[in-house]
């Protein structure tokens, strides 16, 4: 019988590789095989774009994800948004919508390769809405893009070409042109699916009431964990870190957890 549940994620450049590869570790390492329940087994998926990836990335996501699907870039002309957003690098990010195309699934977990699941997503297969996301720090009207379970559907991504050539996104990445696409209409989910802890989120008693119910962790910003391998070398103390004045509490803490499933299963 075909699997009808995937985890997939979006790979349109060589220096993201870590976190793709740390992904799909963490989600084998929270949800162990055989899968507890057959109605809740599922596949790893990894969206790549073979005009823009290394061949010897493709081959490594290949050996590692259970499907890797080529797919077209899908680049935004219009910058506007995203010099606004400071993500200048982001242009290809609206990629991200062929996951829509993956009807052969009914039901889909995107996953930002920045974003490391700490506790089983798994249940959220079974979530009778048709579009549920996690309220976006920065606008909490609108919803973060990083987490998103879905059904796919051609007749969705089709709508989404069609906005995206009638209006662009108004943030430049897939983010702007899915919320205009959605508006309302979608399921929110809690924070601890998608915790983002950016200097935006310095909510720290929160964050110590809460912080243990964390699902999944979402690295969003030019600074991810992987960027900071330099920063770890022992000689470097935390003060010399050229930001560390602006990040979330217990940042550090919540890298730490990246890095322990890179080092677990990537760094023999
Ligand atoms: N990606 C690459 N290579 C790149 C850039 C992006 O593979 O050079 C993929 C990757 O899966 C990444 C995702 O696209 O995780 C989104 O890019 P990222 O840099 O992680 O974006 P965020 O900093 O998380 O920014 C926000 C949202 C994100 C949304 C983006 C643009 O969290 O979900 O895609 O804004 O709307």
């Amino acid at each position: 019988m075909a699997c009808p549940y995937a985890f997939v994620t979006l790979l349109t450049s060589d220096h993201y590789l870590p976190g793709a590869l740390t992904l799909v570790a963490a989600l084998r390492d929270i949800h162990p095989s055989p899968a507890i329940s057959p109605e809740v087994d599922f596949q790893t998926v990894c969206l790549v774009t073979p005009e823009t990836v290394d061949v010897s990335t493709i081959k490594l996501l290949r050996k590692t994800f259970d499907v890797v699907v080529g797919v077209e870039l899908i680049a935004q002309k219009d910058e506007k948004g995203l010099a606004l957003l400071g993500r200048p690098d982001l242009n290809e990010v609206l990629t991200k919508l062929h996951v829509f195309r993956l009807t052969q699934y009914s039901k889909i977990i995107f996953l930002d390769a920045d974003v490391l699941p700490i506790r089983p997503l798994s249940h959220l297969f079974t979530l009778p809405h048709e579009f549920s996301a996690v309220p976006d720090v920065g606008w909490p009207d609108i919803f973060n893009s990083g987490v998103m379970v879905l059904s796919p559907g051609e007749d969705k991504f089709s709508e989404l070409q069609d906005l995206l050539k009638a209006k662009g996104s108004w943030d430049g990445g897939d983010q702007g042109i899915l919320n205009e696409w959605r508006g309302n209409d979608w399921n929110r989910l809690s924070f601890t699916y998608n915790t983002t802890p950016t200097a935006a989120y310095t909510y720290a008693p929160a964050y110590e009431r809460f912080g243990k119910k964390i699902s999944a962790i979402h690295f969003i910003g030019p600074n991810k964990p992987w960027k900071s391998i330099q920063f770890r070398a022992p000689f470097l103390s935390q003060r010399e870190h050229p930001e560390s004045s602006q990040r979330a509490y217990d940042y550090d803490g919540l890298v730490d957890k990246w890095f322990h499933v890179y080092d677990t299963h990537y760094r023999a």
